[in-house]
């Protein structure tokens, strides 16, 4: 069994291909741009996305479109969090939260999944605190400034390590026990 990653980002496809190993299920990496929607629901972004792909005859396939709320920040840059990575950075991050007590923020995923005809969306959370300094050489995006045990941060963490209490590692459990609950894949 084969699904696609249709990412631009080779980061989440390497945190699938982890997830779905067990399973015996291949994950071949797809970039194919998709628009994606000015909202502030990220499951109406991938529910958009994933009409968009099947209209251009793609089938079996994974989109994710996930970002970073902060509390103090009134869960910014949550939606514009693509675009806040590409301008400001976690330096940017940093700075607008120098000197905030309240280090509070989570990480959302939401997975949509293409598989067999059927259409799966879940949305998988992680809590954590945004460090005052960037840590870590692994991971991607806001890893180097996201800590789940408030002691390292994601990316500090193997990628198998991080599945276990990430966003991602959270939806893709949810996707597997939906998949199963339909008879997409075997186990119990
Ligand atoms: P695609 O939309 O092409 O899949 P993207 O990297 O733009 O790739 P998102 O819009 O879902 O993905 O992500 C928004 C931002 O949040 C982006 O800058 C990511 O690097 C970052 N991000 C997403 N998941 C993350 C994770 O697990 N760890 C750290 N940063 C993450």
């Amino acid at each position: 069994m084969r699904l696609k990653v249709i990412t631009s980002n080779p980061g989440k496809v390497e945190e699938y291909r982890r997830s779905f190993s067990d399973l015996g299920i291949e994950m071949e990496h797809l970039r194919l741009p998709y628009d994606e929607v000015q909202t502030s629901d990220l499951s109406e972004v991938v529910s958009k996305g994933m009409d968009e792909i099947v209209s251009k005859g793609v089938r079996d396939f994974i989109v994710d479109d996930s970002g970073l709320f902060v509390d103090s920040l009134k869960g910014f840059p949550g939606v514009w969090s693509a675009y806040a990575q590409k301008t400001i950075g976690n330096k940017g991050i940093l700075k607008l939260m120098e000197g905030v007590e309240d280090r509070g923020a989570e990480f959302r995923c939401c997975i949509g999944c293409d598989f067999a005809g059927e259409r799966i969306i879940v949305t998988g959370v992680c809590r954590g605190v945004i460090t005052c300094s960037e840590k870590g050489d692994g991971g991607f995006g806001f890893d180097p400034i996201f800590s789940e045990d408030g002691v390292r941060t994601f990316a500090e963490v193997p990628t198998a390590e991080k599945n276990e209490t990430s966003h991602r590692g959270n939806a893709v459990r949810l996707l597997i026990e939906e998949m199963k609950r339909r008879g997409l894949v075997r186990g119990r």
